[in-house]
């Protein structure tokens, strides 16, 4: 049994989803969000931040990208990546990895700008602004070689991640899809997934 901690629509949504589509058995648990809630929580995961997932030999991993790829490499029937190896894989690879680094780095910068400058809530605005600029930037670069997935024709957690991502967008999605509109037709894809709707229930609750 694998447990995974996280917040609603959170980045454990991505994890969670990947868990139904391969038909694990888990447990969600949700971390609040008192200081509290925290601490307790840092005794699972140090760095204090969803997601968290514990696999089943009771191993701790953090970073969602590195949860996903585990997960989709560990249960290779679930086809959920390309073969471990092959040059369909490094490009999944690279994919997973600009996500993390880039889009999910830059949708901190927008939602806890503060943090990124030792002027505190004095510099929030413009660096939020930036990360808004980047954020657009970053998932153009990947929304405009979508077709219709981020490998081809082949579906794979990239794509759970990228919509994850995308949905975070914390505007309306117009100004976004005018630089990417690849990126419209592939949220209508996944979000029709039976995984997707039934995780994303349960974030709703
Ligand atoms: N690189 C980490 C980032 C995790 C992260 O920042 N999670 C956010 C929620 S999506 C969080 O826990 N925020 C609360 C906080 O930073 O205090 C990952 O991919 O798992």
């Amino acid at each position: 049994m694998y447990k995974l901690y996280g917040r609603p629509s959170s980045g454990s949504l991505a994890v969670q989803v990947v868990l139904e589509e391969a038909g694990l058995p888990y447990e969600r648990i949700w971390v609040g969000r008192e200081a509290a809630d925290v601490a307790r929580f840092r005794d699972t995961n140090p760095t204090g931040r969803v997601p968290a997932l514990v696999l089943p030999d009771g191993t701790v991993m953090f970073e969602s990208a590195a949860m996903l790829i585990h997960l989709a490499v560990s249960h290779p029937q679930s086809a959920l990546a390309p073969q471990l190896g092959s040059s369909r894989h490094a490009t999944f690879l690279q994919w997973m990895v600009f996500l993390s680094a880039n889009v999910y780095e830059t949708a901190l910068r927008i939602y806890y700008p503060a943090r990124y400058s030792t002027r505190g809530a004095a510099d929030a605005g413009v660096i939020r602004a930036q990360g808004m600029e980047d954020f657009c930037t970053h998932l153009a670069l990947i929304g405009n070689g979508l077709g219709p997935y981020v490998l081809g024709a082949d579906y794979s957690i990239a794509d759970v991640y990228l919509y994850m991502l995308v949905s975070w967008y914390p505007e309306e999605k117009t100004a976004l899809y005018a630089r990417a509109p690849k990126l419209q037709a592939h949220a209508k894809l996944v979000a029709a997934r039976p995984a997707v709707v039934k995780v994303e229930a349960d974030h709703a609750q």
